[in-house]
């Protein structure tokens, strides 16, 4: 079980208030706070962000990959711009100003592996690139909804993730399922910040229940776009959850673990009374700072009323049958 952010140990030289991990916003600022006493860094730093290093740094060098377009989802928007999508990033491991394609040069996505490990008959490790070379991808058209009220629609490339978890067969003890990410300061610069030493914060962890895992939504995805992930995206593998806040998706996975109790999940530690376990989009559950019944789209600006689980209830709505939409698990609170 992870720390609870009260547990958190800074070294007193840190001087951080543990407040600080129960307040998204606050927790932000301070990473970005963080980067300011780098001094040499900045100068590098600096030098990262010229536009030249940013153009290579974006979307150049990625691989194509072949997908049979799956046509069961629908948009109902125009798709937001590749470069869009990828120059306005939730990824903290790097960055926490959405500048992430800034800050991921050292990052190396390649060689990879992912496991599938704990309650189940058949443990495996995949490879990641000869899981991409030996599975049937499939193209689907998603919308997104990050909880910071921004949206996207864009076109993930990927395998159903219930395919891989069935693979592995299940024990009938199997209840949920954990999603962990990469363990990489020296690649990561925001790990590699005193973030790191707050015991056991990374790296990000997230987990479903395991009907929710194996719902047709659930993507287990390596591509975007018709290519391989960038890294801001969560190179080479990561989940993507359309009814879900865009944290429940980790980024860069290294293991997938079934289990019979619920796991903590990363934002649930940080601040549990404003990112529940379920965390479905949910226009009538407002987080507690700010109103989620509208969404804006990025690069455009168009704003869209919210739908509840994101427009995606056909999918998954049966999920969640019997659960009052008042109980504090269905949107934010404890739980
Ligand atoms: N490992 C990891 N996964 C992560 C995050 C993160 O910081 N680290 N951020 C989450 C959040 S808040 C969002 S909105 C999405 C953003 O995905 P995108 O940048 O590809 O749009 O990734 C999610 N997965
Ligand atoms: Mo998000």
């Amino acid at each position: 079980m992870r720390a609870k952010p009260t547990d958190l140990d800074l070294p007193p030289q840190e001087a951080t208030p543990k407040e600080v991990f129960q307040d998204r916003r606050r927790f932000i600022k301070a990473l970005g706070l963080a980067g300011v006493s780098l001094g040499p860094w900045a100068a590098l730093s600096r030098w990262l962000d010229t536009p030249a290093h940013a153009q290579g740094a974006t979307l150049q060098g990625l691989a194509d990959l072949r997908a049979a377009k799956d046509a069961s989802f629908k948009l109902d928007r125009p798709l937001t711009e590749r470069k869009v999508a990828a120059t306005f990033n939730n990824f903290y491991e790097f960055s926490s100003n959405k500048d992430v394609w800034k800050h991921v040069g050292k990052f190396k996505p390649m060689p990879w592996s992912f496991s599938v490990s704990g309650l189940v008959e058949y443990p495996r490790t995949y490879d990641v690139a000869e899981f991409i070379a030996s599975q049937p991808l499939e193209e689907r058209l998603y919308r997104f909804r990050c909880v910071e009220a921004w949206a996207m629609a864009v076109p993930w490339i990927g395998v159903p993730l219930r395919k891989i978890i069935e693979a592995a067969k299940p024990k009938p003890s199997a209840r949920y399922v954990r999603f962990l990410s990469f363990l990489r300061p020296r690649q990561a610069p925001g790990q590699d910040r005193w973030l790191s030493r707050a015991n056991d914060l990374w790296p990000y962890f997230e987990a479903l229940t395991l009907p929710e895992a194996l719902n047709d939504l659930a993507l287990l995805t390596v591509g975007i776009f018709g290519q391989e992930l960038p890294k801001q995206h969560g190179a080479p593998v990561r989940v993507i959850l359309p009814w879900k806040y865009g944290f429940k998706g980790i980024k860069s996975l290294v293991r997938i673990e079934l289990t019979e109790k619920r796991p903590e999940t990363f934002w649930h530690a940080l601040a549990p009374d404003e990112y529940g376990f379920f965390s479905n989009v949910n226009p009538e559950k407002p987080h507690p700072r700010w109103s989620q019944a509208t969404e804006y789209m990025l690069g455009t600006n168009e704003v869209h009323d919210t739908k509840l689980y994101n427009g995606y209830g056909k999918w998954v709505a049966h999920l969640y049958e019997g659960m009052s939409e008042k109980d504090p698990r269905f949107g934010f609170g404890k739980g």
